[in-house]
């Protein structure tokens, strides 16, 4: 887990491995301290690769016996993995290794998690169960035994056969080391079938701790759901007898698409109406696509090399999200993309940890399982779909699975499909894969003799590595709307391809509205000139849903700013244009939900610092909430409506509809709850049969400073269920007045159910006092350094989530020097703490730059 001497790894020296593999056999007997490994490992050179020296990764394990071709040998060991002679043609290696799942807190490789055992190998976990090439260009076939008195023993592929104490597995389907799976443990199973288009019938299991059964039908039938549209929309068939899915509680990120053998954060598995709020629904439905969806995007076709990451997750990302486009609203899924986008991703592009979607070099790779890599790579795929067509899309995407089928590739792989099946030339295009940062269009328009001209004007600022940035391909989706507000020219795709190109539109009667960049047609950000009236114009005419959502947000932004910068009172035309909105019943209610929304507080921060300001969290709070209350008192007439709607009678369903409803009922009982003082919230506390109005009506009485009832109430109810508990963790933290983030953060580490070796409580718990943008960066400073104590506790532990929570100070540079000062020298404490991990090390390097 320590690691002396990190060494940057850089894209331009890979080099095949000098060895194929013929097969793998592993036998495990899993003992909770001890556990033996033995692998059974066929070699044979790779004739198209240069030979070299037989390296074998594997670390924190025992070598007990190694044999190759049956004879014992004696590897040279090192903390990285072994070396030893072995023949020039084919041969086995054979290996009997122990390690100790119980003492693997890191959460990588083989661990322990509430009596099961489980795996995660993604990306290196693999060398810390056995000695292997474990890297994911070697791709191999598995067969696997795992002896266990547990009952139910999983692993990859179809199962062989069981007995009592043992089972085998064998995963016909060649995969690299980080798809390996294994689970072990007390388990019961909900199940269900799935026959594929061409008849093969599959059986589907969802596997829970008892007791959690009923938690897990929406995750099955999301699982359904996804394996029919892969079908529908991309082609795609299924090809085990079974599907697994694994709920554990322990577990870094989100979930593994292991072949045949997901493994999933319990959290992103089990819910029900009363545990589980709307989101969780959604976000379940679209997680378990995902993991599905890698089996054709990362599994069967996988990558080369590690900084190919972006070629299995910027396509599963870009499937899922069209996924939920499909079985959920469009617009509104585009919108919430577009949120997260620019509040992570760009966020990451402002700051320390820029870097492009295909990075050049890494320290450790887990670091780069970034929102850059997974949601700038699913933007650059919507974009490449923008412009060849959806034709064409379909012709890349089956040559793609053609040609690559069973192979590990590389970006370059990936847009030689495109150029094959559209032929175009993406030369410039591949820009968006090495090109780090934001591209900035500025925009300006001109009205003469009937011709309107738009000119664009592209930039991108420098990030760490990258001082010189070349123009890159932008789709620009454009209409044109009328003075009535009828669209005169309908959405036209501009291509943008230099630094400085102007584009024109003939044959109109009078200056039209332009609407630029509709549905997000490019991961971009837009400076144009454009006054008040003219957004608010375009919120309440763009046929365009996503720019007309647009409008709304930029207003929101320049009425905030100009109530922060200039203490000016809230914009009387924005509000009453969002009036008009939230009372336009033909309107979507979750759209309704979206345009209530305000940018968050720390969204104005970075807003802030892009106009060259330095932001003071506290005044922007301040004004954020003095917006709100004007938002609450404006629309007063309005709300109760939107409340009372949302009381859906009869059976919950997560479903997009309902749910959109209670969005916006529950947006506007926040509102509502400034005024009432907590009545109504209250009222829907006490009354709630589901967890989305249970927590909403908590939230709008914390963020009232009041509800320290309803919190001691819920928790005496939930204190038994974990996923649960997170919330009321999180919720209380995230909503906390700014001076009393650090000290409730403090005193709810000592609370009896915070458990530093649960990765869901620590992100619920410190996530959200990062998420509190004026309770971290209160004066004084010392939500900094209860962050930093953690983190360096944290990382002795879990090295993977202390550096991604790290990312809380990437943002350090943007505050005045008092906070730059606080926040650097805990940077710069954690710097010097000894033994650190390379992933933390790495991390808090990048930052001080
Ligand atoms: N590939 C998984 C996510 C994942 C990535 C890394 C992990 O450990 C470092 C674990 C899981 C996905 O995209 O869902
Ligand atoms: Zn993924």
């Amino acid at each position: 887990m320590r690691d002396a001497a990190p060494q940057t790894i850089y894209l331009k020296d890979y080099a095949p491995f000098p060895w194929l593999i013929d097969g793998v056999e592993l036998t495990f007997r899993l003992s909770p301290k001890a556990t033996r490994v033995t692998s059974r490992i066929r070699f044979r050179p790779n004739p198209d690769a240069p030979s070299g020296p037989f390296f074998l990764n594997g670390e924190t394990m025992t070598l007990l016996s190694a044999r190759i071709d049956g004879a014992e040998v004696q590897p040279e060991i090192t903390p990285e993995g072994l070396t030893c002679a072995v023949p020039d043609g084919p041969f086995t290696f054979e290996a009997e290794v122990e390690i100790d799942p119980e003492a693997n807190t890191s959460l990588d490789g083989l661990y322990r998690s509430g009596g099961m055992y489980c795996t995660q190998c993604e990306a290196q976990g693999f060398r810390k169960i056995t000695f292997y090439p474990d890297r994911p260009d070697v791709m191999a076939v598995f067969t696997v035994r795992v002896e266990s008195e547990m009952p139910v023993l999983l692993s990859n592929g179809n199962p062989v056969d069981q007995g009592d104490g043992w089972a085998e597995w064998h995963d016909p389907w060649p995969k690299p080391a980080y798809l390996f799976a294994l689970v072990a443990g007390d388990l019961v199973s909900v199940p269900g079938h799935f026959t594929t288009r061409s008849g093969r019938a599959v059986d589907l299991n969802i596997w829970v701790r008892p007791g959690d059964e009923g938690r897990a039908g929406w995750a099955l039938e999301s699982l359904k759901l996804s394996m029919r549209w892969d079908e529908e929309a991309y082609g795609r068939e299924y090809d085990l007898d079974v599907f697994n899915i694994v709920a554990v509680d322990d577990f870094n990120m989100g979930a593994m698409e292991n072949k045949g053998l997901n493994i999933f954060n319990s959290r992103l598995v089990l819910a029900s109406p009363e545990t589980a709020t709307d989101t969780d629904f959604e976000r379940i439905e679209a997680v378990i696509a995902h993991e599905y969806f890698h089996n054709w995007t990362g599994n069967r076709i996988t990558c080369r090399d590690w900084f190919q990451l972006c070629l299995k997750e910027g396509l599963t990302v870009f499937r899922d999200q069209s996924f939920t486009s499909d079985v959920r609203s469009a617009p509104v899924k585009r919108i919430e993309d577009a949120i997260l986008l620019r509040a992570r991703q760009f966020r990451e592009d402002q700051g320390p940890l820029a870097h492009p979607v295909r990075p050049e070099s890494f320290v450790e790779i887990n670091n780069f399982y970034t929102v850059t890599v997974y949601e700038k790579g699913a933007e650059i795929v919507g974009m490449l779909k923008r412009l060849v067509g959806d034709e064409g899309y379909r012709a890349a995407l089956d040559l793609y699975f053609d040609r690559h089928d069973g192979q590990a590739v590389t970006i370059e792989d990936w847009l030689k499909v495109f150029e094959d099946a559209t032929g175009r030339d993406l030369t410039q295009f591949a820009r968006w894969y090495s090109q780090a940062g934001t591209p900035h269009l500025t925009v300006t328009d001109a009205f003469e003799d009937g011709r309107y001209t738009l000119t664009f004007r592209q930039e991108t600022a420098p990030t760490p590595g990258q001082t010189e940035k070349a123009p890159q391909v932008i789709p620009i989706a454009v209409g044109l709307l009328g003075a009535n507000g009828d669209e005169v020219v309908p959405t036209t795709l501009l291509e943008m391809t230099e630094a400085e190109q102007s584009f024109t539109f003939e044959g109109l009667t009078g200056k039209p509205v332009p609407s630029i960049l509709r549905g997000f047609s490019a991961p971009v950000e837009i400076t144009r000139e454009s006054s008040g009236a003219e957004k608010a114009f375009l919120l309440a005419h763009d046929t365009d849903p996503f720019n007309r959502w647009e409008a709304g947000r930029d207003l929101a932004r320049a009425t905030l700013t100009a109530m922060i910068l200039e203490d000016a009172a809230p914009d009387a035309g924005w509000l009453q244009g969002l009036g008009a909105v939230l009372r336009d019943t033909a309107l979507d209610p979750a759209f309704r939900a979206l345009v209530l929304a305000l940018p968050t507080q720390d969204e104005m921060a970075a807003h802030l610092a892009r106009l060259g300001h330095v932001p003071d969290p506290l005044r922007i709070r301040a004004c954020h909430r003095a917006l709100r209350e004007a938002m609450s008192e404006a629309l007063e007439d309005s709300l109760p409506a939107l409340h009372e709607d949302a009381q859906i009678p009869g059976e919950y369903s997560p479903q997009a509809e309902p749910a959109g409803r209670r969005a916006l009922g529950n947006a506007a009982l926040g509102l509502i709850t400034l005024r009432d003082g907590g009545a109504r919230a209250r009222a829907q506390f006490e009354t709630a049969d589901n967890m989305t109005q249970s927590i909403a009506a908590l939230g709008a009485l914390l963020a009232i400073g009041k509800g320290q009832d309803q919190l001691a109430a819920f928790e005496a109810r939930w204190s038994h269920d974990r996923l649960v508990m997170d919330k009321w963790f999180g919720l209380q933290i995230a909503l906390a007045e700014p001076e009393e983030a650090a000290p409730l953060t403090e005193r709810l580490t000592q609370h009896p159910g915070f458990d530093v070796k649960n990765p869901n409580r620590v992100r619920a718990v410190f996530g959200s006092l990062s998420g509190n943008a004026a309770g971290f960066h209160a004066p004084g400073g010392a939500s900094y350094a209860l962050l930093a104590d953690w983190l360096i506790r944290l990382d002795a532990l879990n090295p993977q989530t202390a550096s991604r929570l790290s990312t809380a100070f990437d943002s350090w540079r943007r505050y005045d020097e008092t906070r730059q000062g606080q926040m650097r020298a805990q940077l710069e404490r954690i710097a010097g703490t000894d033994g650190l991990s390379r992933d933390l090390s790495e991390m808090v390097q990048r930052m001080l730059g």
